[in-house]
């Protein structure tokens, strides 16, 4: 049986998570429109990693005998002034997701639901890869933001990234 206030706010995580992988998909259409296909394709990427994370914790939730409650999902933002700038919005939302993590490890701990704290610690890995990867990326970007040259080199690069096996079994 789960505990009430814990299974509120893993729906309201699958939300946070099913609405990062419409925003990666927003940022990964902006992208194409502006021929950069190899970002593109890391964002398409970054939305089914996302995708599965909110998979994982919907048959968590299940699993425990919760209800698994979808909510409504807002348009995502469509356009930003600069590759850099739509990275920069990647790397912030990976660090507000990262907060709400936290707090549910906290509220996890509050609640006593062991369980529920092993799962999470698994968010709490994956969003410090997640954040240092898009703050590399970032970095990157800005620094050859004046030089089509060295973008077309990222581009490149990121074209090559392939889907990385993602655990969605629970715990
Ligand atoms: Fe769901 O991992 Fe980042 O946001």
């Amino acid at each position: 049986m789960m505990n009430a206030k814990v299974e509120q706010a893993l729906n309201e995580q699958i939300h946070a998570e099913f609405f990062s992988f419409y925003l990666y998909l927003s940022v990964a259409a902006f992208f194409t429109a502006q021929h950069l296909d190899g970002f593109s394709h890391w964002m398409r990427i970054q939305a089914q990693e996302e995708f599965a994370h909110a998979m994982k914790l919907f048959d968590y939730l299940n699993e425990r005998g919760g209800t698994v409650q979808l909510m409504a999902l807002d348009a995502p933002q469509r356009e930003w002034a600069s590759p850099s700038v739509a990275v920069e919005a990647v790397l912030e939302h990976e660090r507000f997701i990262s907060g709400r993590i936290n707090r549910l490890v906290d509220l996890a701990a509050a609640e006593n639901d062991h369980a529920t704290i092993v799962l999470m610690h698994w968010y709490v890995g994956e969003q410090v890869e997640e954040e240092a990867i898009a703050d590399t990326l970032f970095h990157q970007v800005k620094m050859v933001e004046d030089s089509p040259h060295g973008l077309l080199m990222i581009d490149r690069e990121l074209a090559g990234r392939a889907l990385p096996a993602v655990d969605t079994a629970e715990g």
